[in-house]
């Protein structure tokens, strides 16, 4: 259970500029246990050293991260050493001893006046210790520039533990295309939150983003333009894997997604076979949707669909592949049923369990494919079904979790089909109890989806990315015995220098009480 902290920090008001929430009332999303010591705290300090799990490189890895991190606001030289031998002091990033409830994504981190040390069973885990380690210490250690101190860290023993497995944002890089560095950025970004899937969403209509050899139009046409008409743009074959080696750095799983039937016209505006009537239609740059699909008759469809689907597993080295499988209101009910039948099998054949919007549950699926749920109703007989059958499945709701909706009317970019969500909506939803048929344990996580039809710039990106994605990153993470919104405010509004410190173009929702 949390353990509410009342009064643990001396939080003296003078005149009138409110007090700083204190950092064990800061963390975002809330630990499943933090003890304050009173009276205690860790003085992070040019001699400082960080130690890591002797012998293990990615633990070793995981304390370079936190020394790159601390280096840029502290200036200190922050050595990591993974020597034989437990150093008393200093920040230690140990993977023994850790309490067994930590499982293979939690940690626990124990501060003192001599030392911070973390133990996990992994380094996933050490990751995550790490990313609370940060909200631990003043907003302005996350500056790109020298501050000055003092850099107090509070003594405090924290047990943590992810309620899900799977926590995910998805961006889009086919409405507008997103270059590598923006996606560099933003898996920054979703590392601080706990999240580690991120889903691209590689092709729609109006742009195909990766590099695909045997089909190379795909890309150099099909990725030539976007909405609006600007000039798009893709991903070589050796930028998707930056992205999947940066991704994996901060332990971040990328999902890739290909969208089929539907959301196909960048593919058939490429290649005139992949239409019945063999004639490629124009590219697009408007934000229509349901009129593209692929053929559902002719062979070389599959032919197409194996190429693409194994060429993209071959960079990706995590489980899962996302088919897409929404609105394809171009392709009719028997012929989207058998393309589906069809695909599947080719995604198990490369070696990765299928994803795919929950249109696809209309569909029989095998026990490992995950529908994703992007509805605005609470029960869906396909996925009720698919769950009954043994399927996970991702919750990403579209009036709770969609990153893409306005806030409200004044919002400059955003849509509004699914309503407007404030960052308490945004938070006020129970995904482990929100679809009929679909507990807790049916539930495989969160993910929150960035459509891109109004979004062209990182500062675009975290308009409406911040602080809703901190909410569900929140649900995703944190145990439901936790939820309280006016504690969530007070944590969220301490993120606000933060993310000053990071120059990010947050929405200082007047909801929150920023810090
Ligand atoms: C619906 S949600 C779509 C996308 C749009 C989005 C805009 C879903 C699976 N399909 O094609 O970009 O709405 O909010």
């Amino acid at each position: 259970a949390l353990t509410l902290l009342v009064g643990t920090a001396s939080a003296t008001t003078a005149g009138t500029a409110a007090a700083a929430t204190p950092p064990l009332q800061s963390i975002v999303p809330v630990p499943v246990s933090v003890q304050a010591l009173d009276g205690v705290s860790y003085a992070l300090t040019e001699t400082t050293k960080i130690h890591t799990e002797a012998g293990s490189a990615p633990a070793k890895d995981v304390g370079e991260y936190l020394a790159g991190v601390l280096r840029r606001s502290t200036g200190f030289p922050l050595p990591v050493s993974d020597a034989a031998g437990t150093p008393a002091d200093g920040v230690s990033l140990l993977l023994s001893g850790a309490d067994a409830k930590v499982g293979d994504q939690g940690y626990q981190l124990n501060s003192t006046a001599g030392s911070v040390v973390l133990r996990a069973n992994t380094a996933d885990g050490l990751f995550a210790g790490v990313q609370t380690l940060r909200q631990l210490l003043p907003g302005k250690i996350e500056s790109p520039t020298t501050q000055p101190g003092p850099w107090a860290v509070p003594g405090a023993n924290i047990l943590d533990y992810p309620r899900f497995g799977y926590r995910a944002a998805m961006l889009d890089v086919a409405r507008h295309f997103h270059p590598v560095d923006t996606v560099k950025r933003y898996l920054d970004q979703l590392a601080q939150y706990k999240i580690n899937h991120l889903h691209l969403h590689l092709a729609d209509d109006q742009g195909w983003r990766i590099q695909i050899d045997s089909w190379p139009r795909l890309a150099t046409y099909g990725g030539s333009t976007q909405v609006g008409g600007g000039p798009g743009g893709y991903y070589t074959k050796a930028q998707y894997t930056d992205l999947v080696n940066y991704a994996a750095s901060r332990h971040i799983t990328i999902i890739p997604e290909i969208d089929m039937p539907g959301h196909t016209n960048a593919a058939q505006a490429s290649y005139a076979e992949l239409n019945c009537n063999g004639v490629a239609p124009p590219l697009r740059t408007d934000i229509e949707v349901g009129y593209s699909s692929l053929c559902i008759s002719k062979d070389i469809t599959y032919k197409f669909v194996s190429d693409v689907i194994r060429e993209i597993a071959e960079l990706t080295p995590g489980p899962y592949f996302h088919i897409g499988g929404d609105e394809a209101a171009a392709t009719s009910q028997p012929d989207y049923l058998k393309f589906i039948g069809k695909v599947l099998p080719i995604v198990a054949a490369n070696g990765k369990q299928a994803n795919g919007w929950h249109d696809i549950a209309k569909a029989d699926l095998p026990a490992n494919a995950s529908p994703q749920f992007w509805g605005t109703t609470t029960s869906d007989a396909g996925v009720a079904k698919a769950v009954a059958k043994g399927s996970k499945v991702i919750m990403s709701p579209a009036n709770k979790a969609y990153l893409d909706m306005k806030y409200n009317a004044s919002t400059p970019i955003g849509l509004n089909w699914a309503g407007y969500i404030e960052v308490k909506d945004a938070y006020e939803w129970n995904p482990g109890a929100y679809l009929s048929g679909v507990g807790e344990s049916a539930v495989r996580g969160v993910e929150s989806p960035l459509w891109t039809e109004t979004v062209v710039t990182p500062a675009h990106i975290d308009l409406l990315a911040f602080p809703r994605l901190a909410a569900h990153a929140e649900l995703g993470w944190s145990p439901w015995s936790t939820h309280n919104w006016n504690a969530f405010r007070t944590r969220l509004g301490a993120q606000g220098p933060r993310w000053e410190a990071q120059s990010m173009n947050f929405y200082r929702s007047a909801q929150i009480p920023w810090d």
